[in-house]
Order: structure tokens, then sequence, then C-alpha cells
């Protein structure tokens, strides 16, 4: 009748459950959770702290320099290992948990995987108001830890030990359940964490976590089937919903039985081989134009585990007259635009799609042009990102620093895993990288978080040890967050880091002017200075002090011996290159809605706004 029960303090439990998770990899079994990262403070570390240190070699602990930065580690850890492992972050309470926001919404966003486990106030309320409690005057119950609802896919606070049996197997459901992934949040009160409680011993025996992929149901399979019969020109749209599916053999046999060519948005990138003939590319704003083209031309649109953000959808006015399919495992995003929707994992979808379809094809003339335009398109990359002589004083632009950094290792395409998230480069990248393998490109495009980079390269890393990381940044990115250099040092995990001093927000500044704007205080030269001037900075020597190897070039050719050295070295290495902010690839792209001022001062901002009006007609609503 009794079960037996082992007294444990709400940590201890939460810790030991953590740690007996296990999944089934390509390599056998591996524990779900990679490891915790861990910034200590009141609220974590007399509670949280003791228990980690107990299970320390079932579940390592890792140390980082700022909590955002350590939640990013966590969400490109989760996101490179296709969701199927993650890691658990753990903040003080008060300024060590609200650090962790951004980074909750960035997993929101972008469907990741992340458990926060931040500290929170006493339960009891006995000493309060404590260090760093913020005392919400409405409410008694209220701690910041309460600015994590609107971002966590669960939230939760433990307010009693007991409270873990339940909390946590729903936290793991949400973690690991493709449709509702993202990040959980088990707020942690102090006083609780520290409660000591008899436990089911069972709760803790080792677990086999499943990750479930349903196929669709009959009636929308047929639906979706009476659709595509009909179609002659379609495209299918690839997100990341490819990758996290393990759809990417799927998606190539479905494209080459069917002859339907394939572009790619931020997320679902590297999902098809760059060289493959019905590759087209990048799709939407930062789009190819062979991509763009036949997105105008389609009469049908497969979506496949995309949420349709502005960016793919050229803020609905890419898809012409285009008939939508929407393949996704999350309901919501099956639904928009009208769409017929095929709840559906990707691979299973694909699959019984191809299987209802028999022989149909798209048309003859459609593949020809796809091939064409795909072809014509890797022709256009080859030559951008070849170039090499740039003639001074005009300075190299990032597309010629992504064609030197292809170039500088064997094999770029197998071999490395770019890094990046905000600034010029996210488009360029989303053009001209090229790479032949599933997770061979990591941009961060959901919540485009500057300073994201290398803190996310980090977890990158952390699980695939074995490829070379190479974070791509712009000055302003590597400005905002750039402290995890030292941790890549510290934990032997390295990095090639690439900096693109233009020195400020081009892309910003760009956009600002696209509205009719003046340059203001985007660029450095053009905010408020003092009679120092704005500090040239020396990327290099910030670098070395982080412990890295480093060095700063001029030329593309400089760039291309120094990333030899880059990839010689034994720990992280940055090299920084002075790039043209005015520059960018002009090929491809199109309409983004951003919102002109409809009153203003200056003719540039009324000619803007008059443009703007005019582009508004090609939305679909
Ligand atoms: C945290 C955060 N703050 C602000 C922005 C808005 N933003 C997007 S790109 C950018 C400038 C990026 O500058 P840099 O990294 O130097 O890249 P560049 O545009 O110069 O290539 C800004 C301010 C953002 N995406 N993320
Ligand atoms: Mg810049």
């Amino acid at each position: 009748m009794n079960a037996k029960t082992i007294r444990l303090t709400m940590a201890q439990a939460l810790v030991r459950y953590l740690a007996a998770l296990q999944v089934d990899t390509a390599d056998g079994q591996a524990p779900l959770f990679g490891g915790v990262f861990a910034i200590f403070g009141h609220g974590n570390v007399a509670g949280l702290g003791e228990a980690l240190y107990q299970h320390r070699e079932q579940l390592p602990t890792y140390r980082a320099h700022n909590e955002q930065a350590m939640a990013h580690a966590a969400i490109a850890y989760a996101k490179t290992n296709m969701r199927r492992r993650m890691m658990a972050v753990t903040s003080s309470i008060g300024p060590g948990a609200t650090n962790l926001l951004t980074a909750a919404a960035l997993a929101h966003v972008n469907r990741l995987p992340v458990l926060l486990l931040p500290g929170d106030i006493f339960v009891s309320r006995r000493p309060d108001p404590v260090l760093q409690q913020v005392e919400n005057f409405q409410d008694g119950g209220v701690s910041a830890n309460d600015a994590f609802k609107p971002l966590s896919r669960y939230f939760d606070r433990i307010c009693y030990p007991e409270q873990l049996l339940t909390a946590l197997p729903r936290a793991i459901q949400v973690l690991t359940d493709a449709a509702e992934c993202g990040p959980v949040t088990l707020a942690l009160p102090q006083d609780v964490q520290a409660m000591a409680y008899d436990y089911p011993v069972e709760f803790f025996s080792p677990q086999t976590v499943r990750f479930r992929a349903r196929g669709p149901a009959a009636d929308e399979l047929q639906e979706a089937l009476a659709l595509l019969k009909n179609a002659r020109q379609p495209l299918i749209v690839a997100g990341g919903g490819v990758l996290y599916g393990e759809a990417t053999e799927a998606l190539r046999a479905f494209a080459e039985k069917h002859a339907v060519p394939v572009a790619e948005t931020q997320a679902g990138k590297s999902a098809l081989a760059w060289r493959h003939p019905l590759q087209l590319g990048a799709l939407g704003v930062t789009g190819s134009p062979a991509a763009n083209a036949l997105a105008q031309k389609a009469d049908v649109v497969i979506a496949v585990g995309t949420r349709l953000q502005d960016f793919t959808t050229g803020s609905h006015s890419l898809f012409g007259q285009a008939k939508l399919l929407s393949i996704n495992v999350n309901a919501v995003d099956a639904m928009k635009w009208q769409g017929t929707p095929m709840l559906s994992d990707a691979r299973l979808g694909l699959a019984a799609l191809s299987q209802g379809l028999q022989d149909w094809r798209s048309s003859t003339g459609w593949h020809a042009l796809a091939l064409e335009q795909a072809n014509s398109w890797r022709a256009t990359v080859d030559k951008i990102t070849g170039q090499r002589e740039i003639e001074a004083p005009a300075l190299p632009y990032d597309g010629e620093v992504i064609g030197a950094v292809q170039r500088s290792s064997i094999d770029s395409t197998v071999h490395d895993i770019v890094v990046c998230a905000a600034g010029t480069l996210p488009a360029e990248l989303h053009k001209l990288w090229r790479t032949s393998t599933p997770g061979g490109y990591h941009v961060e495009y959901g919540y485009s978080c500057m300073g994201y980079e290398i803190a996310g390269a980090l977890g990158v890393k952390l699980a695939q040890p074995d490829r070379d990381v190479i974070v791509m940044v712009g000055d302003g990115s590597y400005l905002m967050m750039n402290s995890e250099i030292a941790t890549s040092v510290m934990l032997d995990k390295k990095l090639i880091i690439v900096v693109l001093d233009n020195r400020g927000y081009g892309c910003i500044n760009r956009l600002q002017q696209a509205c009719g704007g003046a340059p203001f205080n985007n660029m450095l030269e053009d905010c408020l200075q003092g009679p120092q001037g704005a500090p040239a900075i020396d990327f290099a020597a910030h670098a070395r002090s982080l412990g890295a190897l480093a060095e700063n070039v001029k030329t593309i050719a400089q760039l291309e011996a120094a990333l030899q050295r880059a990839r010689a070295a034994d720990r992280t290495y940055l090299v920084c290159i002075d790039t043209d902010p005015a520059r960018t690839t002009e090929d491809g792209g199109c309409w983004w809605e951003v919102a002109v001022p409809e009153v203003s001062e200056r003719p540039q901002v009324q000619a803007a706004r008059a443009e703007y009006e005019q582009a508004r007609h090609s939305q679909k609503v």
C-alpha cells in the first residue's frame, strides 16, 4: 500500500526529475537536458544551487555572464538539436529573472523549448519586502516573474513542494510537443525551494520522453489533394517545421517526384541542399529573385511548417493570386490567411500527400521555369560571393565577406554552421549562404534579437562540438552582447566570430532613409557626440581581453588569410573587417510594410508616404 517515498527539498526533487529524463537519439540514449545554465544569487543559490551541485555529474551546470545570454545559448542548443534535446536556465530573483524575459519572448516567437527557472520571492511573505522585490501595490501575490506569463507557453509558480508532481510532467509535455513547444517558466519561491517533502520514489525513475508525430486527418488530406490535383504551378514554402519535423528527406522526395520547386523561409533554410535543381533559395523580403518570381506566379503555395511572418509573405503582397495549402502541426498557423489547413506533422503530411497524388506533377513549363530560375540564381550567387578585388577606398560589403567565409573551408556547406540574428547580415545570409546540411544555417529571425549571435553560437557549439560554428555579426549587435566570448574560452567551445564593422546600425539607417528620414541616430557619425567624438572601437583588442585570439583586417584577401588562422586555432577566434554600410545585394527582395508618417514637413517623407500608400494596394487582406 505504502508507496516508497524519499524526502527531498523541492529543488532537489526538481533537479532529480530533470536528470532522469532520457531521449532516444541516432547515437543511442541521451539525457533530454544537456545541462543547466545558472547565475546564482539570492533566490536560487541556497536551494537550487545545492541541488544542482548534488547532481552535477548527470546534469552539468554551466556558468555564463548574463542571464539573457545564457537563455539564448540554451535556446540555440535546442534549435540545433531540432527541439529533441534542451537545456534549463536558472536565475536569482528580480533582475536576474527579468533579464530572462527577452529570451523567453525569443523562444516563444521561434517555437523553441527552454525551461526557465527564475527564483521567486518568499511564499510566506515573512521577510517582505526582500532585496530586489518589486512590491506590487495592487496584488499581494504578484512578483516580477508574473511578467513571464505572456511570454511562456506554460507558466507555473511552485508554491508547495508537492505541486511538482503535476507541474513537471506538464512542463515536459509542453517542451516536447511539436505544436505547443516554447518556453516554460517555473517560478521557484526561495522558501519553497528549501522545503522538504516525501516524494514517491517512482516519480524519479528514468523515463524516455517520446516525440509524437501525427499525420493528417482523412478529410483534410482529401481537401488538400483536391486542391493540389488542380494545380499546375505549385510552390513549396519550407519553414522551420520541415527541419524540426525531420522532414527534409520527405521534402526532397516530394519535390522531385511531383516537380515542385522549393523556396525557404529564414527558419526553414537548409531544408533542401543549396545545389538541388529545384532549390529556388530564400523567399520574401530577404528572398532570391527566383523564389519571389515564382511566388508571384504560383497557383498553389504549399506552406510547410511556417508561421508565415511578414518577411516571408512580403507583408501579404507576395503570393499574388495563389491559393494557400498550410501543412502545420499548430492549428493557429494552419488557419492563417484563409488557407486550406492540413493539420499534420511535416514528414507524415508530405508523405501522405505524395501517396495520394500518385503521378501528378506540375506543368512542364512551370518545372522548366523553376529549373531555369534556380540555375540562374546560383550563377548570380557565384558572382556576388566570388568578388575578391575591391579597389580602395571602397570597402567590401557583407556579400563579399560571406564569400570569403565560405571559401575559407574545404567544404563550408557541409561542415559549417553559421549563426546570426539581426542587422544587414540576415538578409545577406538568407540570400547568399550555401549549405547542404539541415541545420547548417542558424539565423534567429523570428525575434531578430541583437545580442543573440555570440551567446546563441555557444549553445550551437555545445550541441555540435565537431562542427565549425561561425558567428557573423555586425558591430552594433556585437557591442550589445559579447560577454559569452569569455564563456566559450572557459568551456573550450571554440567559435569563429566575424565582425562586420560599418560603424553603426547600417540596416536601420538605410530603412530610415527609405522612409524619407534624415540620417539620424543610427550611424555613430549621425549621433550626438561630445568633443572626443565616437571612439574607434578595436574589436580585436576587445575580444582578446575576453580570452579569445583576434585580429583586425582591411581587405578580403587579408580576411581569407585570417580565417585560415581562425580555422586552425585552438580557441575562439575573432576577425573584424571594415565594411560598407550603404551596399547590399540588390537582387531579389520584395516589399515590406513599414508605416511611413502621413504628414511631415520633409518632402522625402511625403514621397515615401505616397509610395507606401501605392504599395499597400498589392497587399491581400
Ligand atoms: C535587441 C534589439 N534592439 C534593437 C533592434 C533593432 N535593430 C535591428 S538591426 C539593428 C542594427 C544592427 O546593427 P549592426 O549589428 O551593426 O548591423 P548592421 O545593420 O550595421 O549591419 C537594430 C538597432 C533589434 N533587432 N534587437
Ligand atoms: Mg553595423
